[in-house]
């Protein structure tokens, strides 16, 4: 049989013109050619594929040729310290398949050279490195202060038929600073009847100056009632006083200025069982041969006219080291956290002793030097531009601990940056008032810079709130209120402009006293997240600050009066953002043109009142910090005089009514704005597929959206997770606004 006939009769056969096909003989007949292929000649059993297109090795004859998809879109990247994920959309041309995986290529470019490297085996990929299903993708253990270019190929089945090189979407970030990796190998080196010596390896990612390690060591199983540390800055340390003949649980981390990195694993090391005793002879035999030393030693001595006592031939051995190490040069090799005062020689901890430079001629008389060794660091609880902000605890002579928060300033730091960093403290230190951050200390030896003050266990104030959304009474808020104002009287006599008072700048204890912290030169121009350049030079935050502030940098109380106001709506707003999502210049223009915030739900008027007063254009009009303080204590004094409610809105100003959803009309709530146009206001409009695959066709179905069902959409970054679910929050609170005030317990 003629495999190629087109048709077979009295003619015979007649072969498949160009352009068809047929590949197995039958008496089908011959079938045009495939997309993206062609016959070369008539009688063809099989198509080509045009030039580059191809067909993979298990692709039918029949099946259209295709091609290597183009470059993953949309390639957007979010740095976590040493993390970073990377999140992309497909490519517009798959290439005529729907087997398009992705693979990723790391590469790190040190400032130092002008080349890229490859990123190394440390690097870890989750889920995976290469055959990328979904595109998405997180980097970790990358190095701190580090160029990072991260290209994201589109592969397919026909991807490695292709001589084209693969197309790639490309990202380049810098990572941010970050504890050190954890201490992996912990050896130890000999373990007597009192004392363990251990010795371990620098961990792999130190990520900035390793300060000093922390030894954490306990009696296996008792961890929970007592643990003792030790300090080591090499990477050796003897721990003695240790009991005989029982199993001790050691583990060690490192420190760095970015915070302390994680536990090793525990080591446990049983120390020596106490020596056995021994018969009467062998007693006397002792006691006979020690005798006979000591009369040697004795003579030996008086003929050396007794310069120096020898009963230190008796002691231990480990604590005769021990007072080796902390009483000669080369500096100590570790020292007790918290041992007993005065046992030991105050240790010297960093061989240079430095001092730093002050702002101003006040500073130094203003500040303490606190020794690092006293300050146990527990855990990091913040970061900002500058550094991180770390709970711990002081160590006092002769008392507790007391619990400390300690800013440090980040590696690599300029002159200048420390200098500006610690004039916070140099600042803080003149103050004295218990609603402001009391300073405790400052460390500066050495390469180190931080500062410790109280700690305050509650926060900041703006996150405290949003939290607690509704859970105060309006007599509890006020009295927060009296707080911060009580503390900016104090620091208004004192003539001190704080310029950046807001309520994240308040912190909250656990009796919910508010204190006002974060002074210092480089704080408004670098650290606050919320403060913008202005056309007149300099970074203000916007949305706190006084128009007159704004326009020509006339600071003043009377300004912290404008930014006093914005705190208290804050506050009555439980954390809402003032002017919600209107941009900062919407917001200069609708201040200007006499647009005021209007009352957060259940406020009541005489607080509102107050706000507006602190809102006055004409800064000679504000009240004084004195007076606001007198009118928080008389509504304190009268409750009755705060039942009266506000007029509620919720709204900016029409012109900006946009950002201001009506979810009064339409049945599925949101009033004709579709759930694409939402998520372009918040700009997350990238989500606009996640949202309609996942079915959520209305702003009515979304307001029922919770934490889970928006990761459900596979949206996996966490700062847009957020974003979103706060957004849902506040149209919810619009919402309820319309249908009755917010109820205060
Ligand atoms: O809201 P928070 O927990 O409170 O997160 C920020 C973070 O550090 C960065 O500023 C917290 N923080 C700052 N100073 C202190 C302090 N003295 N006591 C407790 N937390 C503090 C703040």
């Amino acid at each position: 049989m003629c495999v190629q006939c087109r048709l077979r009769g009295a003619a015979g056969c007649l072969s498949c013109e160009l352009g068809f096909y047929k590949s197995a003989p039958g008496d089908q007949l011959c079938a045009r050619c495939p997309p993206h292929s062609h016959s070369a000649a008539p009688a063809a059993q099989a198509c080509h594929c045009d030039l580059s297109y191809y067909r993979a090795a298990l692709d039918p004859p029949s099946s259209a040729c295709t091609r290597p998809p183009s470059a993953p879109v949309n390639l957007i990247s979010s740095v976590n310290g040493t993390s970073v994920t990377l999140e992309w959309a497909p490519p517009l041309d798959p290439g005529g398949r729907s087997d398009v995986t992705y693979n990723a290529v790391c590469r790190r470019c040190p400032w130092a050279l002008s080349r890229c490297e490859a990123c190394g085996s440390g690097t870890r990929f989750v889920p995976q490195q290469t055959s990328l299903v979904q595109a998405s993708l997180l980097v970790a253990n990358l190095l701190a202060h580090m160029n990072y270019s991260f290209w994201i190929e589109a592969v397919n089945g026909v991807s490695d038929l292709s001589p084209e090189p693969r197309r790639a979407a490309v990202v380049n970030i810098t990572t941010n600073q970050a504890a050190p990796s954890q201490v992996v190998v912990i050896r130890q080196e000999r373990a007597g009847q009192t004392s363990v010596s251990l010795l371990w390896q620098e961990p792999e990612q130190p990520n900035g100056i390793i300060l000093e390690y922390e030894i954490k060591y306990y009696e296996k199983d008792k961890e929970m009632q007592s643990y003792s540390t030790l300090k080591a800055v090499t990477t050796r340390a003897t721990v003695s006083g240790l009991k005989p003949g029982t199993r001790y649980v050691f583990q060690v981390r490192a420190r760095t200025s970015a915070g302390c990195g994680r536990f090793s694993q525990a080591m446990e090391v049983e120390t020596g069982k106490p020596r056995p005793r021994y018969d009467t002879r062998t007693i006397v035999w002792i006691c006979l041969t020690l005798i006979t030393g000591l009369v040697v030693l004795l003579l030996l001595l008086i003929c050396k006219k007794r310069h120096c006592g020898y009963s230190k031939a008796f002691q231990d051995s480990d604590e005769e080291k021990m007072h080796y190490q902390n009483g000669q040069a080369p500096p100590p090799v570790f020292l007790p956290l918290h041992h007993p005062p005065g046992k030991l020689p105050e240790p010297q901890f960093y061989a240079e002793p430095h001092t730093y430079e002050e702002p101003g001629r006040a500073g130094r008389s203003f500040t303490r030097e606190i020794e690092a060794s006293r300050i146990h660091i527990e855990k990091i609880i913040g970061s900002g531009e500058s550094g991180e902000v770390c709970y711990g605890r002081l160590q006092v002579p002769g008392q507790r601990d007391v619990p400390v928060a300690i800013k440090a300033l980040k590696a690599g730091y300029t002159e200048r940056q420390r200098r500006d960093f610690l004039s916070e403290a140099s600042i803080m230190g003149q103050f004295d008032h218990p609603n402001i951050i009391r300073l405790e200390g400052v460390v500066t030896r050495g390469r180190l810079a931080m500062i410790v003050t109280e700690y305050m266990e509650n926060g900041s104030l703006d996150a405290f709130l949003r939290t607690h959304d509704g859970q105060f009474t309006i007599m509890q808020l006020v009295g927060m209120l009296r707080g911060v104002g009580a503390g900016m009287r104090y620091l208004s006599d004192l003539g001190y402009v704080h310029r950046d008072l807001a309520a994240r700048n308040v912190l909250v204890d656990s009796n919910l006293v508010c204190k006002v912290s974060d002074f210092g030169l480089s704080r408004v121009l670098e650290d606050d997240p919320d403060a913008a350049y202005t056309t007149t030079g300099g970074k203000i935050p916007i949305r706190w600050t006084a128009p007159e502030a704004i326009a020509f940098r006339t600071f003043s109380s009377a300004s912290d009066v404008w930014s006093f106001g914005v705190v208290m709506w804050e506050v009555l707003a439980y954390g809402e953002r003032p002017y919600w999502n209107m941009t900062n210049r919407d917001v200069i223009s609708s201040v200007e043109e006499g647009y005021r915030l209007p009352a957060p739900m259940g406020c009541p008027r005489a607080l509102h009142q107050l706000m507006l007063d602190c809102w006055h254009k004409d800064r000679a009009q504000r009240p004084r910090f004195s007076q606001i303080v007198s009118v928080l204590d008389a509504l304190i004094r009268s409750p009755e005089s705060l039942r009266a409610t506000a007029t509620v809105s919720r709204c900016p100003p029409p012109a900006f009514a946009r950002s201001c959803f009506d979810l009064r009309g339409g049945s599925g709530g949101g009033g004709g704005l579709t759930v694409g146009d939402w998520l372009d206001s918040i700009r997350m409009g990238r989500y606009r597929d996640h949202f309609a695959a996942g079915g959520y066709s209305s702003l009515g179905m979304v307001l029922r959206m919770n934490a889970q069902d928006v990761r459900a959409l596979g949206i996996t970054l966490m700062g847009h997770q957020k974003k979103i679910l706060g957004s849902i929050q506040t149209m919810r609170a619009q919402l309820t606004s319309t249908q009755g005030p917010r109820r205060h317990l």
